[in-house]
């Protein structure tokens, strides 16, 4: 008999891949994990029946993550990752050599043991020596640490679940706090297609607004999120992501990206009318 993995959009709407093996199951002290070999996606790793990363989709996720912060501030040394627990943000920072330091904090020590087990195709730089590994909460982390950051990445599961905290103006507020004067902050920031995902967007983007003078969101297609209609968030103190994006510096990195380029960088801030309209 086949074996099918289905994922709720909405109550009305399902997404199921095909899958070929199941490989990892375990219920964590915070959420339940599994891993899943699938015949469209590849290996997928699913957080509380949803999908978090895919071996074919995710260079769309860990690209506009991380790229778009990079190119308006080509500069940056000192990176902090919240959440990311399959490595995929931590190995397009690694390939920066300007990049100094890399602390990434995981609420949940399996996510990252079995991705480094299961899922070597994210997980393969956290052993980069640049790297520093906190398994932790990314709220008290940002509340208590001293660092000053270049960049600030929240790669959070949806704001239900262990995720909640990162969605809340006092976090950024935290975060805001530990950013330098041309600090950036990007996070994952949810999908205005289905209402509930909808919801998230605006809350997010609006506490972002509460606390950073400059909030841009942009877009991008992953295809096995809800919709395949995915945004983020960019947040700074001083640098605007279109008007201040060094596209010749960038460029100069050399880097082989297979979603990101300065064009796209600049239409991904284009958003549809009915987006543009939500988050007035
Ligand atoms: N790189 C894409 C994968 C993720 S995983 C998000 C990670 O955030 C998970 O490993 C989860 O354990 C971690 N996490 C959740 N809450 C916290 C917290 N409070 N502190 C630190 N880490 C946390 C993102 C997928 C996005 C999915 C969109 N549908």
């Amino acid at each position: 008999m086949d074996l099918w993995f289905t994922e709720h959009h909405s109550d009305n709407a399902r997404f199921s891949m095909k899958v070929k093996e199941h490989i990892f199951s375990e219920n964590s002290e915070f959420q339940k994990i599994n891993i899943l070999d699938t015949y469209e996606f590849g290996r997928v790793l699913v957080l509380d029946g949803f999908l978090m990363t895919t071996e074919r989709d995710e260079f769309i996720y860990h690209d506009m993550i991380t790229h778009v912060g990079m190119a308006v501030n080509p500069s940056i040394k000192k990176v902090l990752v919240i959440g990311g627990g399959d490595g995929g943000t931590v190995r397009e920072l690694t390939r920066y050599s300007t990049i100094q330091e890399i602390h990434m904090v995981e609420i949940d020590e399996v996510v990252v043991d079995a991705s480094k087990e299961y899922l070597g195709f994210t997980a393969d730089r956290l052993s980069d020596e640049r790297v520093t590994l906190y398994i932790e909460d990314g709220i008290r982390f940002v509340k208590e640490s001293k660092e000053i950051y270049d960049l600030i990445i929240v790669d959070s599961t949806d704001p239900i679940g262990p995720g909640e905290g990162l969605f809340t103006t006092e976090f950024y507020n935290d975060c805001s706090q530990i950013l330098g004067d041309n600090g950036i902050l990007i996070n994952q920031n949810e999908s205005p297609y289905y209402s509930d995902t909808r919801e998230q967007m605006i809350r997010a983007t609006s506490r972002l607004k509460e606390v950073f003078p400059i909030v841009e969101v942009f877009q991008s297609h992953i295809p096995t999120y809800p919709s395949g209609h995915w945004i983020f968030g960019f947040a700074s103190k001083s640098l605007h992501p279109i008007k201040d994006l060094k596209i010749e510096e960038w460029e100069s990195f050399g880097l082989k990206t297979k979603y990101y380029n300065t064009a796209l960088h600049q239409g991904a801030f284009a958003l549809p009318t009915y987006v543009r309209e939500m988050l007035k």
